[in-house]
């Protein structure tokens, strides 16, 4: 156990509540966008100063990078570095659904290889808030309530029997092996998505299936970045014995050479990543 990671993780599970009591009043545009250029709402703005701030007061954190800034923001000499969406999702604000915090905690300065992930997780603001963290390989659910951090489920595994599937992106924009693979999920699953990624994965991780925003006709890159959102859920799904790609290899493997480079983006049940693996690559 490394007092650092303890000490990161504290840190966001005890400013969720104050992300969550924020939001109520923060439902408006600011002027600015952020670096992928999409707009930030207030409470965008409000959550990561929030985590900026503390997390960088940590010896443990050498940088902060966001979803937010350009830039990573360095801290101390730490030998940790947090990359975080601070609140994935904000667009659901405005029709009140499930949003939530992400974070990935590195050993190497950022951008790095999702192989230089120790810690990755998760906090949700849905009707209770939940933080979802993987360490050492095992994945636990915990209830926030007041910054108390209670778990409820200490060895989070991707169930074995899939019920759902979620995928983003306008249909007739998706290419057309994907648009097959699809027809084939379909006739299993049943659709869940909800346009926070964060809620959808979730779903996968409570029961079983494939979450995915593949790359699509006009964007091949897809939407979602991989230092933010890729590579954390990456780990937590893989932690839980489930499966990550971003079309060809596991999201973990990928290196991007820009903090904010986007990716495509599918986590679930190995059996479905494997064949839409088979799917693209045909
Ligand atoms: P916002 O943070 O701007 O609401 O975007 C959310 C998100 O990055 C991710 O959480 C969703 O899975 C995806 O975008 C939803 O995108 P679509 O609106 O294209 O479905």
């Amino acid at each position: 156990m490394s007092d650092g990671i303890d000490a990161i993780l504290d840190v966001v599970a005890d400013t969720a509540p104050d992300v969550r009591g924020g939001l109520a009043g923060r439902r408006v545009y600011e002027t600015a966008e952020n670096p992928s250029g999409e707009q930030q709402l207030a409470a965008d703005v409000y959550a990561d100063e929030l985590l900026e701030e503390r997390l960088l007061a940590l010896d443990a954190v050498g940088s902060y990078a966001s979803e937010e800034r350009d830039a990573a923001v360095p801290g101390t000499d730490g030998e940790y570095h947090v990359a975080a969406d601070p609140l994935d999702g904000s667009s659901n604000l405005k029709s009140n659904n499930t949003m939530g915090t992400i974070f990935g905690v590195y050993d190497a300065p950022l951008p790095a290889s999702g192989r230089n992930l120790v810690a990755a997780g998760f906090v949700l603001y849905g009707p209770i808030t939940t933080m979802v963290v993987a360490r050492d390989g095992t994945v636990t659910e915990s209830v926030i309530d007041d910054g108390d951090r209670e778990i409820v489920t200490e060895n989070l595994v991707v169930p074995t029997d899939p019920t759902v599937y979620g995928f983003g992106g306008r249909v007739p924009q998706w290419t057309d092996a994907f648009a097959e693979y699809v027809d084939g999920v379909e006739q299993e699953l049943k659709l869940r998505y909800g346009g926070a990624m964060i809620g959808d994965v979730n779903q996968v991780l409570t029961y079983g299936g494939i979450f995915g925003y593949p790359g699509l006709r006009d964007r091949p890159e897809g939407k979602l970045r991989l230092l933010f959102e890729g590579h954390p859920i990456a780990y937590i799904v893989e932690s839980a014995g489930g499966a990550s790609s971003n079309g060809e290899r596991s999201l973990l493997d990928c290196e991007p050479d820009r903090l904010h480079e986007r990716t495509p983006l599918f986590v679930g049940n190995e059996p479905y990543i494997d064949r839409l693996e088979a799917a693209l690559g045909e």
